[in-house]
C-alpha cells in the first residue's frame, strides 16, 4: 500500500510509521490518520513484527489536528468524520506502540503520544493541550490521560492555560519514560522498541492489556484480570521455555505461541 501523509518502514522486528506533513507540523488531518491507523493494522497482524513505533520529525511530533480542515465543520461533519474511527482503532492494536516525539507535541499531537503505550521524548520536546486558545476542549483522550498520568493539577494548568511542558517537565511529571538529547532519542527509542520487539510475544501483548486495564476497572477488578491472565499464560509453550531456559542456563527461544 502506497501513503502520502506518512513514511513506512521495518528495523528488524520493529515496525515504524514516520509522521510526514512536515510543511504543516505534521498535523492530523483525516487522511494521515487513516493511513496511521492502516499502517499499524498492518504491522499489528504481521507476525514478523514485535513492536511498533510512531515518530515525527525532530521539530514537530504533531502539531495538532488539523485546524484548517476542522475550522468550518458542522457538529454533524465532526460526528461523522473518519478521524473518530481511527482513534478508536489505535486502542485495539495488540502489540506494544511507543512515541518517539521531538519537538512540537500539541493537541491531538499530545493525544497521540498518549494514546501509545510508552512515550521517548527528545531534549527539545514541547508538550501541550492549546484547544483552549480554538474555542474547544480536548477531544482524543487530553482531558483524561493527560489528567491519569500526571494528576488534575498539572491536567487542568495545561488545558485551561496552555501551559507547555518540557522533556524534563514531562518526564518528572510521568508523562514519559525517557529522555535523550535530540540526536539520539529516536536511537534509544528504537532500541527499547527492539528490546520489546525480541520478548515473548504472547506475554508481552497481555502485559499491555493487563496494564491498560489498570486506566479502565477499579483496583479488585484489575487485580482480577491480571491473575487471569497470569494463569493463562501457563498454557503457552513461551512459558515453559522461559521458566526451562532460566533452570538450565541459557537463553530462551520464543515460539510466539
Ligand atoms: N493544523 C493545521 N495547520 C497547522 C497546524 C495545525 N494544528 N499547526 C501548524 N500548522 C501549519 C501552519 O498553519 C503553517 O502553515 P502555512 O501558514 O505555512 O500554510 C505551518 O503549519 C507552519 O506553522 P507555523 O508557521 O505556525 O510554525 P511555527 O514553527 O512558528 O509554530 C506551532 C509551530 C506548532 C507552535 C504553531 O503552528 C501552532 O501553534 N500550531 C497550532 C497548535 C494547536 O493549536 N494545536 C491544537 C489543534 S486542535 C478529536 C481528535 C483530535 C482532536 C480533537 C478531537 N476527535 C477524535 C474527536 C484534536 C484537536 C486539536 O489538536
Amino acid at each position: 500500500m502506497s501513503y502520502e501523509n506518512i513514511l513506512v518502514s521495518t528495523e528488524g522486528r520493529v515496525g515504524i510509521v514516520q509522521l510526514n506533513r512536515p510543511a504543516a507540523r505534521n498535523a492530523l488531518n483525516g487522511a494521515l490518520m487513516a493511513e496511521l491507523v492502516a499502517a499499524l493494522a498492518a504491522f499489528d497482524s504481521d507476525a514478523a513484527i514485535g513492536c511498533m513505533l510512531i515518530t515525527g520529525s525532530d521539530k514537530a511530533f504533531a502539531a495538532g489536528a488539523d485546524i484548517k480542515q476542522m475550522a468550518t465543520a458542522t457538529v454533524v461533519e465532526m460526528m461523522d468524520s473518519e478521524m473518530l474511527g481511527a482513534w478508536d482503532a489505535l486502542t485495539r492494536l495488540h502489540k506494544p506502540l511507543l512515541a518517539a516525539v521531538s519537538g512540537w507535541c500539541l493537541g491531538g499531537g499530545c493525544e497521540l503520544a498518549m494514546a501509545c503505550d510508552m512515550i521517548i521524548a527528545s531534549e527539545s520536546a514541547i508538550f501541550g493541550q492549546p484547544e483552549i486558545n480554538l474555542g474547544v476542549i480536548p477531544g482524543a483522550g487530553g482531558t483524561q490521560r493527560l489528567t491519569r498520568a500526571v494528576g488534575k493539577a498539572i491536567a487542568m494548568d495545561m488545558i485551561l492555560s496552555d501551559r507547555r511542558l518540557s522533556a524534563g517537565e514531562a518526564m518528572r511529571f510521568g508523562l514519559i519514560s525517557r529522555v535523550a538529547p535530540v540526536e539520539t532519542y529516536l536511537a534509544l527509542a528504537l532500541e527499547v522498541a527492539a528490546v520489546i520487539a525480541a520478548k515473548p510475544p504472547v506475554a508481552v501483548r497481555t502485559a499491555k492489556e493487563a496494564v491498560n486495564a489498570a486506566y479502565e476497572s477499579t483496583l479488585a477488578e484489575g487485580m482480577r484480570l491480571e491473575r487471569r491472565l497470569f494463569t493463562l499464560l501457563f498454557a503457552t509453550d513461551d512459558q515453559k521455555e522461559g521458566m526451562a531456559a532460566f533452570a538450565e542456563k541459557r537463553a530462551a527461544t520464543w515460539q510466539g505461541r
